[in-house]
């Protein structure tokens, strides 16, 4: 019998499902020390969460956090709430001595940040924040080529996420759906939703980052507040452009938008080192481009490897050589990663005080957006 790993979900919007959906899914496809449980998700709307712990399989549902952070038959907390609840529903469970998983961002400043660090690091509990992109297996995969010597010196990083539904000038701010639009909620725009993602991976992958300088912008500069009916100043970044200088000594350009028409959820990056280079888009996640130097002359070019062989990362796990998997699974292995590192009592990365650099990094784009200076990121 495998110790059973009761979960307290908060928050039952797109990361709900995502997440609830991982825990579904990991021990299926996972050997794994732990058996998870869908125990109660939480949510101030009785409906939505009754309906929802119907449609999930969750055992119970609650309307309030604290409940469910007190409740002694909870082991995890997990945090899918929007932004402005992550920092006292971690502090809270962190003291409760739940584990705390959390969506992205952690807080929505570095003073949220860093309290919700110092609690999980008090507290000795284990943690880590769902920067799912990390464990797309072409992901994974230029990590390990990156790690293993293979590009050489890295000369250049370049990344953009790009997305286009908020161009309309009546939609509008706050509430469920739109809080990402409601800075007091999300804690700002492109930088800390779609940058941040950038930013975990490149750190990941390429180092620490050490300079910004940033460029952003608030297009349209009122919407009406979904609860209150009014206009209201628009205070998020709409668009965020940095240039980045990493320890390493390599430089990087990073662009986030919601504003280019066309594009749903383009997020790429591309890495050009002394020996070789790699390239990796979203929209077609389960493919590597890779371009290697030491190949034959006549036969050198970009190589477009499918990421589906029982020797790339995560795939022994899923179909047969060549069937591709997707989004969904980011978070699948995620949660396997989680509880096969409770079981091993290690750390998995990303930990808390891992993305806390990021928001570091998040802070100091929007600092140099303001003050047209290169900034200097803390190190977590
Ligand atoms: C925004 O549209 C969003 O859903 C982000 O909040 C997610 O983190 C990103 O993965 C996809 O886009």
């Amino acid at each position: 019998m495998k110790k059973k790993l009761n979960i307290g979900m908060i928050g039952y919007g797109f990361m709900g499902r995502t997440h609830s959906n991982a825990f579904t899914k990991a021990p299926h496809f996972f050997d794994l020390p732990y058996e998870p449980v869908l125990k109660t998700v939480c949510a101030r709307n009785a409906e939505k969460a009754a309906a929802f712990a119907a449609q999930w399989g969750y055992e119970r549902f609650d309307t309030d956090w604290r409940k469910v952070v007190e409740s002694p038959d909870i082991d995890v907390i997990d945090i899918a709430s929007p932004n402005d609840t992550h920092h006292d529903i971690a502090v809270a469970a962190a003291a409760a001595g739940k584990i705390v998983l959390c969506e992205k961002p952690l807080g929505r400043n570095p003073a949220e940040s860093e309290a919700m660090v110092a609690a999980v690091e008090k507290a000795g509990v284990p943690n880590t924040v769902w920067y799912n992109y990390r464990r797309t297996p072409a992901v994974t995969m230029a990590k390990k080529l990156i790690d293993e010597g293979r590009l050489g010196r890295i000369f250049h990083y370049r990344t953009v996420f790009l997305q286009d539904w908020t161009i309309s000038p009546d939609l509008p701010q706050g509430g469920e759906g739109l809080w990402r639009l409601d800075s007091a909620v999300s804690g700002s725009g492109v930088t800390g939703d779609l940058l941040a993602h950038n930013i975990d991976t490149a750190m990941w992958l390429n180092g620490q980052i050490s300079e910004v300088s940033a460029l952003t912008e608030t297009f349209i500069k009122t919407r009406k507040h979904s609860l209150t009916g009014e206009d209201q100043a628009v205070t998020i970044d709409d668009a965020s452009l940095f240039l980045a200088r990493f320890a390493n000594g390599s430089l990087a350009t990073f662009e986030a938008t919601r504003y280019a028409r066309g594009h749903k959820a383009l997020y790429t990056f591309e890495i050009n080192g002394e020996k070789a280079s790699i390239k990796w888009d979203l929209h077609d996640l389960h493919r590597l481009e890779y371009f290697d130097y030491a190949d034959e002359s006549q036969l050198r070019g970009w190589k477009s490897i499918h990421i589906t062989d029982g020797d790339h990362p995560y795939m022994s796990h899923w179909w047969v050589p060549g069937l591709q998997i997707g989004y969904e699974h980011t978070f699948v292995h995620q949660a396997a990663d989680f509880m096969m590192g409770l079981g091993a009592e290690t750390p998995v990365t990303p930990t808390f005080r891992e993305a806390l650099a990021t928001d570091y990094v998040v802070d100091a784009v929007l600092k140099s957006g303001k003050s047209r200076q290169w900034e200097t990121p803390k190190t977590a």
